[in-house]
């Protein structure tokens, strides 16, 4: 019997797959009413254990299936773990079960860009049908097993690698490490090892910008991004135009050493003795992101009224992610020139600990939600602050008091779950707000 921990995305997909499969299931999850249990309308009674977690019916159990959201020290991994039940990721199973060319990619922001971003080069460069994108991106990767495809790109949160045993990979991406989920893995040594940790079995090791970075690429097949695509800073600057955050770069530049880790792979080039990347490589790559579309919700610029611009970066849910917002919209801007919205769940993260050069950009601040006086203790004497009701009073009052050439960013570097479900809800809110569809 198999116990699926957890009744999410990730749990219904556990179900898809062992019926198809005809093996038998228990499902327990904390909620009374997990979302998207309804739908499954042939589970009866006896499936489900809900409302709560019960280390009881392990006797019976050979495998539990985790979800991410589920903690490392839940009660009922931690008994599992004691009584030797093998404990199983979505990824794990994924990983076993297909032989299409995977390529893993984590890190604290950008993930589910660079994501895309690497998608739509392969599909254009490989073909449509060949390349798909699964994972903490939105798509469960059990559910693209028997899609036929050759290529599968992965985005991976923390919690999906540290549920997994070493996940082993054709090409694994780390793009950057700063302070996230602090709640859940307590410090940033503990989030950066797990990070880590998918380099360990891979073949080909892509490394993002950042001080992490000078050891992990003593390893031998580990390369650094940021020199591989050094000579073309130039030309694939050429791609950042004014819908286009200047951060967009390093993701530009993830999404391409992917690419080039790829034709390595095909033996099309060798990464170990290059002394030069053929430059129509590049501007076959320049060519197909002419045709990408951004994101919805990160550093998404929604439009200009009277000389406002509006910024929805909803997707920021850390600190490093408002960072990076700063300073893109200190460099389209200048200094002072920003009316931020942030707040939320600030999961234990130390908000005192913003460089002074980023706070540079900020005219004023207005915080709201749940964690608003402690983000507001932090910043008040570095940035002019008000503490607000909810995102409506903020925007209002940043509204009431932006001037021609200002923008008016919502870059909340917390989770949104406290006031809204989810970061898609928080940005729709903000676009609401400003009046553009
Ligand atoms: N939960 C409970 N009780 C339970 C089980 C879950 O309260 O018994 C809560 C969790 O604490 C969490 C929520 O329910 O707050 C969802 O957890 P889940 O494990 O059921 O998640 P899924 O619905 O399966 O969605 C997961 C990813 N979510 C998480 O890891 C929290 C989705 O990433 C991903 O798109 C999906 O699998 C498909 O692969 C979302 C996310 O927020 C975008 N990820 C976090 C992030 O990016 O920061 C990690």
């Amino acid at each position: 019997m198999n116990l699926i921990l957890g009744f999410g995305e990730t749990g219904a997909s556990f179900v898809r797959f062992l019926e198809t499969r005809g093996l038998p299931y228990l499902i327990m999850d904390s909620r009374l009413n997990p979302p998207g249990l309804s739908h499954f309308e042939t589970l009866s009674e006896k499936d489900h254990f809900l409302g709560g977690f019960n280390k009881n019916v392990l006797n019976d159990i050979k495998r539990v299936l985790v979800s991410p959201g589920i903690d490392f020290n839940n009660e009922v991994l931690v008994r599992a773990r004691k009584l030797g039940i093998q404990i199983s990721t979505d990824i794990e199973i994924f990983i076993e079960q297909t032989n299409t060319r995977k390529i893993l990619i984590t890190g604290t922001n950008g993930k589910s860009t660079v994501v895309s971003m690497a998608g739509h080069l392969l599909q254009n460069i490989y073909g449509e049908d060949k390349v798909v994108c699964s994972g903490n991106i939105g798509k469960p990767v059990l559910d693209t097993i028997s899609l036929g495809n050759s290529i599968s790109i992965i985005e991976l949160s923390s919690f999906n690698i540290e549920h997994s045993k070493l996940l082993s990979s054709d090409i694994s991406v780390l793009l950057n490490i700063d302070q996230d989920h602090l709640d859940r893995h307590l410090s940033l040594e503990k989030y950066s090892q797990i990070k880590k940790a998918i380099l360990k079995k891979t073949k080909r090791g892509l490394i993002g910008p950042g001080s992490f970075k000078s050891q992990l690429l003593k390893e031998e097949n580990n390369y650094d991004i940021e020199a591989l695509l050094k000579p073309f800073e130039k030309d694939l600057s050429s791609l950042i135009n004014q819908d286009w955050p200047f951060h967009e770069l390093i993701n530009i530049k993830a999404a391409i050493a992917i690419y080039i880790a790829m034709e390595d792979l095909n033996g099309k080039l060798n990464l170990n003795n290059i002394k030069k990347i053929d430059e129509s490589l590049i501007r076959e790559s320049i060519y197909h992101f002419n045709s990408f579309k951004r994101m919805k919700h990160r550093y998404e610029i929604i439009g200009i009224r009277d000389g406002v611009t509006f910024i929805n970066d909803s997707k920021s849910t850390n600190i490093s992610s408002l960072e990076v917002a700063l300073n893109s919209a200190q460099r389209q801007h200048g200094k002072k020139k920003v009316l931020l919205i942030c707040g939320g769940d600030s999961k234990g993260q130390d908000f005192s600990k913003i460089s002074e050069k980023t706070l540079e950009s900020i005219k004023h601040l207005f915080v709201f939600g749940k964690d608003k006086q402690i983000i507001m203790n932090e910043l008040k004497n570095r940035a002019e602050c008000s503490l607000t009701k909810d995102l409506q009073e903020a925007f209002n009052l940043a509204w009431s008091k932006s001037l021609k050439g200002e923008a008016i960013l919502l870059s909340p570097a917390c989770a949104s779950t406290d006031m809204f479900s989810n970061y898609k809800q928080r940005g729709e809110e903000f676009r609401s707000l400003s009046g553009f569809n």
